[in-house]
């Protein structure tokens, strides 16, 4: 009873409020010395780059457990700059201590879509956080580095199958990452993160179909960066493209889809929404204690 006369001080919000979590999600989005002015982008980021280390075969990594929190995965060069947006989190998870950070993370990712203009996400609650593990123990629910994508792979078939066998990996199709790789109508690359600079639409903190646009009708020139790092720029120098962007133009399965999303919207959008939502589920085993060590909070209220 003591414990939870403490939490209830302590805490902003009931347990169960992630209506309260999503208002304090979306006031720390606007910030005028944060890249384009939001912080949406990274947020969407972190969301995905917490859920994407899922491998189906072996059952391990996801969004559940928060593994981000710990090495190996803080320290795998694919999630630098994240340690920024988790960062920002703070401010959200000390006002609602009572929210796990894998809720909090993937809540993020998707109330910033929606924030940005994109669609309704079908974010569900439940996650739990794995506690730290004892110095020096490897623990076998952080995944290794290496699962998530290697954007250097490209423009060809070498970029296709390494995007297949990333997304296969977690049980997404062909579909799904071409309609999740629309996400990068948002946000920008940095020369101290991943080495690439710049955006890759003219509008990155508006959620759009405009990724596949620029993609089909721009023209894409390689420019080796200062740093020696290759990427493609369009001829006016603005707006750019990784060469796994480009891969998705080197097969006509992914190019169907490419076709498709840029003529419509709606159907990107319709298609953008299940995608991220399967994403954000990848290996969350709701209650069981194998998943965190913690019991699991209760789903309190309607889904949001
Ligand atoms: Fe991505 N992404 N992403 N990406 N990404 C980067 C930035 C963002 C790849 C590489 C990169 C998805 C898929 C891929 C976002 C969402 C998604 C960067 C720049 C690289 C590199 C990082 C930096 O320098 O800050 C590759 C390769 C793939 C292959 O599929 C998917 C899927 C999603 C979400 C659904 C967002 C948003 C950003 C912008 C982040 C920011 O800070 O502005």
């Amino acid at each position: 009873v003591a414990a939870f006369g403490v939490a209830t001080v302590f805490s902003e919000s009931k347990a169960g409020d992630y209506e309260a979590v999503k208002k304090d999600i979306i006031d720390t989005l606007d910030d005028s010395d944060w890249d384009d002015g939001s912080w949406g982008p990274v947020l969407v980021r972190l969301a995905w780059h917490a859920s994407g280390t899922y491998e189906k075969k072996s059952k391990t990594g996801g969004s559940d457990g928060a593994t981000m929190r710990y090495a190996p995965e803080s320290t795998d060069g694919a999630n630098a700059g994240l340690d920024k947006a988790r960062a920002k989190l703070e401010a959200v998870k000390a006002k609602h201590p009572w929210i796990s950070y894998a809720d909090l993370w993937t809540l993020a990712g998707a109330t910033a879509i929606e924030a940005m203009g994109g669609p309704k996400i079908n974010w569900k609650p439940g996650r739990t956080d794995l506690p730290a593990p004892a110095p020096g123990v490897a623990s076998a629910k952080i995944p290794p580095n290496g699962r998530l994508p290697d954007a250097s792979k490209g423009p060809g078939v070498n970029g296709v199958d390494h995007l297949r066998f990333i997304f296969h990996k977690m049980g997404l199709d062909d579909r799904d990452i071409v309609a999740l790789s629309g996400a990068h109508a948002l946000g920008r690359c940095h020369p101290d993160r991943s080495g690439f600079d710049g955006p890759w639409t003219h509008s990155p903190i508006t959620f759009s179909n405009l990724y596949y646009v620029e993609l089909l009708e721009n023209f894409w020139i390689e420019k080796k960066l200062p740093n020696g790092v290759l990427q493609y720029r369009d001829p006016d120098d603005t707006i750019m493209m990784l060469p796994s962007d480009l891969a998705l133009l080197a097969d006509p399965v992914f190019k169907k889809w490419v076709v498709a999303y840029a003529r419509d919207e709606k159907l990107f959008f319709e298609d953008f929404s299940k995608s991220f939502g399967k994403l954000l589920e990848l290996g969350v085993t709701r209650g069981q204690a194998s998943s965190g060590g913690l019991s699991s909070i209760p789903i309190i209220g309607p889904l949001i």
